[in-house]
């Protein structure tokens, strides 16, 4: 817990909360960089915090009713894509129940693309703050005594029946924030990327993706903002230092967008024998990589390469304004191997445009790139993205099947279909895509590594439940 600084305006209990899925990721910590980088500078302005990761109890109902009762928290903070928002809203009735005083927050993806909705179906929460929150959540807890919330950007707030939205917020400056404070999240709970040991120290280098894509986020985000290095660089020796770390993952969306920036980032960890004690992993775009960068990141300790291929089909890859061409994508995954990386890939099966011949030239194509790792998903219309958009319209060869966002959860429910492929074949194609892959000689160690075996049953439960729902409709 931390300490109470002595200039605080008013010093607050927050308790930050990661809510659980429903599927995914049982008993271990996703680390939330969100949550961290609130709690870094709640506490830098002097209130006092703790978090909650809701993945690591059995019964996360109670486990969360027993840390309210304990912290007696003044706020709870929930951060929510749209996949959890509908549990995000049960721990903050817990909450109230808990403790009748207590005010509650919720934020993150889901409340950013859909404020006003969001909080309309949600009356559990107070307030909603959209956007990058690490100005504005230490404002609204200074505020909570009868401060002016009408100043606080971003804000959602409700008086009598009335729902009031404030401005956005500035961005935060992202040169000047304190690292985030994972001591707070149970990071040694978390599991590594691709081993079976070891842990990874959670890292972000810059904010932002200047990219279009049609199933992705909406405009206010596109402002890239780049950290300093030597704040990057310290916060990588201190952190993995701390808490024992031997790898690094980064969150960014599109790491090597820079060139320039990757060679000095590359340069630099080799110049400090990083590259002899981390391994780390990135997500990029098949359109930004090089030959000669991919093999300077891999001499200074790279070793896994994600990208979103997302399809086998150039027109689908166009009607998404994915910017990359099937060309690009062999060559990026071509040029990884040479350097000795492993490409991890993802496909999206039933996108905007996609149909039934497209969606098999996408499993095809994943075959074809033979990467070390593949992701096979399936198509989920978040709302605030234009893709979202077009399903609910019923254009772009979809059909929405429901808005029930708790199982908006990327793999094991389908909220949405193609005209002329049924929910239940595209999970059917996700499934035999992912046997026809790793069950190879070679390939299944592989699986193994990536796969949480606990989730099987509750995966496989719910494939029936997909498949049994479908065939009624
Ligand atoms: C790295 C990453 C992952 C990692 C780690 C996720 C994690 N624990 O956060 C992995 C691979 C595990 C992952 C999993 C998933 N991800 Co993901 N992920 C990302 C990615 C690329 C970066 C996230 C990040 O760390 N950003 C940096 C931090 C600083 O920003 P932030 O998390 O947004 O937090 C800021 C604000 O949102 C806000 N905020 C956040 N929480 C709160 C709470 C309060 C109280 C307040 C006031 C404010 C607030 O303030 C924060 C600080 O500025 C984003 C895209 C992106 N650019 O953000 C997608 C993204 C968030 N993921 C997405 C999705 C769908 C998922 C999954 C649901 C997929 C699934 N399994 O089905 C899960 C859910 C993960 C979760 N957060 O619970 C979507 C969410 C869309 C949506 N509407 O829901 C995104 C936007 C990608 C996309 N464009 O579609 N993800
Ligand atoms: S899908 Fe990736 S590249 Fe496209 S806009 Fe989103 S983060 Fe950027």
């Amino acid at each position: 817990m931390s300490r109470l600084c002595e200039d605080a305006v008013t010093a607050r209990r927050i308790l930050l909360a990661d809510p659980p899925y429903r599927v995914s990721y049982k008993r271990y910590v996703i680390p939330n960089m969100g949550l961290a980088y609130l709690a870094a500078t709640l506490r830098q302005a002097g209130h006092e915090v703790a978090g909650f990761s809701a993945t690591l109890h059995a019964d996360p109902s109670a486990a969360f009713a027993g840390a309210v009762r304990e912290f007696a928290p003044d706020l709870v903070g929930f951060s929510a894509p749209t996949c959890k928002i509908v549990q995000a809203a049960r721990l903050a009735a817990i909450a109230r129940h808990e403790r009748p005083e207590v005010k509650t927050v919720v934020g993150g993806w889901h409340l950013t693309a859909t404020p006003k909705e969001a909080m309309r179906e949600n009356a559990a929460f107070d307030f909603g703050l959209a956007g990058e929150a690490e100005d504005t959540l230490p404002a609204l807890a200074d505020a909570l005594a009868g401060g002016d919330l009408a100043g606080i950007g971003g804000l959602l707030w409700r008086e009598d029946d009335r729902l009031h939205v404030n401005d956005p917020a500035p961005l935060p400056d992202v040169a000047s924030l304190p690292w985030p404070a994972w001591d707070l999240f149970d990071l040694d709970k978390s599991r590594p990327m691709y081993r079976a040991g070891g842990l990874d120290y959670p890292i972000l280098a810059k904010r932002g993706c200047p990219f279009d894509c049609l199933f992705c986020k909406q405009d206010g985000l596109k402002t890239v903002r780049y950290r300093d290095l030597d704040d990057l660089l310290a916060e990588i020796h201190a952190g993995t230092e701390r808490f024992g770390a031997d790898g690094l993952q980064f969150f960014d969306e599109t790491l090597a967008l820079s060139e320039r920036r990757t060679r000095m980032f590359c340069e630099r960890f080799l110049a400090d024998g990083l590259d002899r004690k981390l391994r780390w992993n990135i997500a990029t775009r098949a359109d930004v990589v090089k030959p000669d960068l991919l093999k300077l990141m891999a001499r200074a300790g790279c070793r896994v390469v994600q990208m979103g291929i997302e399809s086998g089909n150039q027109a689908v890859l166009d009607g998404n304004r994915k910017g990359v061409t099937l060309a690009q994508c062999r060559d990026a995954v071509r040029w990884c191997r040479e350097a000795g990386l492993e490409p991890d890939l993802s496909f999206v099966f039933g996108l905007p445009f996609d149909d039934r011949h497209t969606v098999q030239e996408s499993a095809r194509f994943s075959r074809e790139l033979d990467p070390d790792f593949v992701a096979y998903f399936t198509f989920i219309p978040y709302p605030g993205t234009p893709a979202g958009d077009l399903a609910r319209q019923g254009q772009a060869n979809l059909r929405l099947l429901h808005r029930d966002y708790e199982n908006y959860e990327q793999q094991y429910s389908l909220p949405c279909e193609l005209r002329d492929v049924p929910a239940w074949r595209l999970t059917v194609l996700r499934y035999v895509s992912y046997a026809r892959f790793y069950f190879r000689p070679g390939k299944f160690a592989r699986l193994r590594t990536m796969l949480d075996l606990r989730a099987l049953p509750r995966i496989l439960i719910d494939l029936v439940g997909n498949l049994i729902a479908t065939g009624r409709k």
